[in-house]
C-alpha cells in the first residue's frame, strides 16, 4: 500500500508535508484547485492551489484571533464585512456576538461555500443559514469600491497574495476598505507568516500607515501555517481601540458571552507585543 502525502508549495525553499489518510475531494473550480483530505493530526484539511487554508483542529485559533480582537476592541460593532472566508469559519466566530446585526461575506468562489457546507460543516456550522448573514458572490475589490454600506469591522480572510488573493494586498484595495469603514471602524488582514513572508507584511503595514492613523500588526501561532507565528494587519483611525484597557476588554468579553478556546482578553493584549524581528519589519 502506498502512502500519499500532500505537499504545500507556498514557500520556495520549504516544503511541508501532511499525510493524506483519506482523500475526500479533489477538483478544480472556476478560480482554483481544491483538495480536502483527512489527516491524523489536523482532522479535515482544506488546501486551495496547493496552500493549506484551514484545518478542523486548528481553525479556531486563526478565526477567533481575526474575529474577536477587532470586534471586542471596537466595543460596539454591528456591521461586519468579511472578504474571502468561504469556509465559513470566520463567519461562525463573528456571529457569536449577538450585538452583530449583519455579517456580509464577500467570496469570489461560490464553489468554496457550497463545498464547505457539504464537507466542512464542523467549521462553518449553521453560519451560512443565520438570518444576519448576507452572502455575496463577487470580487472583494469591487465590493469595497462600490458598496453603499459602512462597516464597523472589516476582516480580510484572504489566501496568500498569489492567484485570486493577490488583489487583496494592493494599495487600491486597502484604500477602498477605508472608504467603506464607518467612523471608528477597524480593518484586520491575514498577512502570512512573517519569518517566511516578511516583505508581504512590510508592504501591507507601510500602505496601511499611509491611510490610517493607527496601523500595526498582531500575531498568533497557527500550527497548520508552518514557519512560525502568523501576522494580522490592524488599521483604524481610532487609536483608543488598540489601547482598550484589559479590564474593559474583560467586561466586553463577559458581556458578549462568546465561547472561545484561544482568544481571551489577556491573549488579545499580548498579541500586540511584537518580537523584535517583526517590529523591525514594520518599523
Ligand atoms: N486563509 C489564510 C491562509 C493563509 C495561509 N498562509 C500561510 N500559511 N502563509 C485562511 C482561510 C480560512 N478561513
Amino acid at each position: 500500500m502506498t502512502t500519499d502525502w500532500f505537499e504545500e508549495t507556498l514557500h520556495s525553499g520549504l516544503r511541508a508535508r501532511l499525510r493524506i489518510d483519506k482523500l475526500l475531494y479533489e477538483g478544480k473550480s472556476e478560480h482554483q484547485h481544491l483538495i480536502l483530505f483527512e489527516n491524523k493530526e489536523f482532522g479535515r484539511v482544506l488546501a486551495l492551489n496547493g496552500v493549506i487554508q484551514t484545518t478542523e483542529r486548528d481553525e479556531f485559533i486563526y478565526h477567533e484571533m481575526l474575529a474577536h480582537v477587532p470586534i471586542l476592541a471596537h466595543g460596539a460593532a454591528r456591521e461586519i464585512l468579511i472578504i474571502g472566508g468561504g469556509d465559513g469559519g470566520m463567519l461562525k466566530e463573528v456571529l457569536k456576538h449577538n450585538t452583530v446585526s449583519r455579517a456580509t461575506l464577500v467570496e469570489i468562489d461560490a464553489s468554496v461555500i457550497a463545498f464547505s457546507k457539504e464537507y466542512l460543516s464542523m467549521i462553518c456550522e449553521e453560519a451560512f443559514d443565520d438570518p444576519r448573514t448576507d452572502t455575496v458572490i463577487a470580487d472583494g475589490v469591487d465590493h469595497v469600491e462600490t458598496t453603499d454600506q459602512r462597516y464597523d469591522v472589516i476582516i480580510v480572510d484572504s489566501t496568500d497574495p498569489i492567484g485570486p488573493g493577490e488583489v487583496l494586498f494592493t494599495d487600491r484595495f486597502y484604500a477602498a476598505c477605508k472608504r467603506c469603514l464607518a467612523s471608528n471602524g477597524v480593518l484586520v488582514t491575514q498577512n502570512g507568516v512573517p519569518f517566511l513572508q516578511g516583505e508581504e507584511l512590510t508592504n501591507t503595514i507601510t500602505t496601511l500607515r499611509q491611510l490610517f492613523s493607527d496601523a500595526t500588526c498582531y500575531t498568533a501561532t497557527v500550527p497548520g501555517y508552518v514557519g512560525g507565528c502568523m501576522a494580522f494587519g490592524w488599521a483604524t483611525d481610532n487609536k483608543s481601540s488598540r489601547a482598550t484597557p484589559l479590564a474593559e476588554l474583560e467586561a466586553r468579553y463577559i458581556a458578549a458571552d462568546v465561547k472561545t478556546r484561544c482568544y481571551s482578553p489577556a491573549v488579545h493584549q499580548a498579541a500586540f507585543a511584537l518580537p523584535g524581528y517583526i517590529a523591525e519589519m514594520i518599523a
